[in-house]
């Protein structure tokens, strides 16, 4: 890397250009994209697995969700959560703070942070629609995706540099087939909800791409770069595809079963 930068040096003296580069890469600094393998959460041990990927231009965010084998018939909220001082992780069993057997939403947050878009099917994304239990996917199967999803600077930025996490909540503990309060109680979310209605159940982290980290003016630094930036993305393309060919493996799986 260093002998790229030398030899592009002199590339960027002329005022003229680094002028005309600096719109380039303002506009580009948070646009890439990011996936995320959905494995079930420590503890409660839902029965599923899923997928997201999210597309980032700007401040406007695409994503595509998919799960399988989570409570039929019922409401799986989902969102992106990112937190300044959280780990940026999924939890591990050990977030079971009060060791009750139930991972909650709240014991979670140390690693995920909190909800920064909700991944509605339609209408609002906004945080206040973390629980709009009405407008988000339902049942075992679940797949859909948006593409008008508008989002603050800081957020697309958080998705791109990889330190954002998604979630998809909704467990089954008791397996009586439905959210009921039981011995889970009621939602530390919403005490109007059972708690099993927003108990994380899958989460992922969103890996961000080598395929976004290529700057728009990359052409600019010469063919050393290029030569990188065609290896990241087909690089990118072989995780893409390999994610969906394992998620094809499990649900027939889970079909099976
Ligand atoms: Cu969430």
């Amino acid at each position: 890397m260093n002998r790229v930068r030398l030899l592009t040096v002199p590339a960027v003296a002329g005022a003229a250009l680094v002028l005309a580069a600096a719109p380039a890469l303002a506009s580009s600094t948070a646009s890439g994209s990011a996936q995320a393998d959905l494995q079930p959460v420590p503890v409660n041990d839902a029965p599923g697995v899923g997928q997201a990927m999210v597309e980032v231009d700007g401040t406007t965010l695409s994503f595509m969700l998919e799960s399988t084998g989570l409570l039929a018939d019922a409401p799986h909220a989902a969102h992106i959560h990112y937190g300044e001082d959280s780990m940026n992780a999924c939890p591990t069993a050990d977030a079971d703070a009060d060791g009750d057997g139930f991972l909650t939403t709240t014991e979670g947050a140390p690693a995920y942070g909190s909800i920064v878009v909700s991944l509605t099917t339609e209408g609002d994304t906004s945080p206040d629609s973390g629980l709009a239990v009405d407008r988000f996917g339902v049942g075992e199967e679940i797949s859909y995706s948006r593409g008008d999803v508008e989002v603050s600077a800081d957020v697309a930025e958080d998705i791109v540099s990889g330190e954002a996490v998604v979630v998809v909540h909704g467990v089954d503990h008791d397996g009586d087939g439905a959210y009921s309060e039981g011995e889970r109680g009621a939602s530390d979310l919403d005490p109007s909800l059972p708690g099993e209605a927003t108990d994380p159940a899958l989460c992922g982290v969103l890996q961000a791409s080598q395929m976004g980290e290529m700057p728009a003016g990359g052409v600019q630094t010469g063919e050393a770069q290029a030569t990188t930036g065609g290896v990241a993305l087909a690089a990118g393309g072989a995780v893409a595809l390999a994610g969906g060919a394992l998620l094809l493996a499990r649900r027939r799986t889970a079909d099976q079963a």
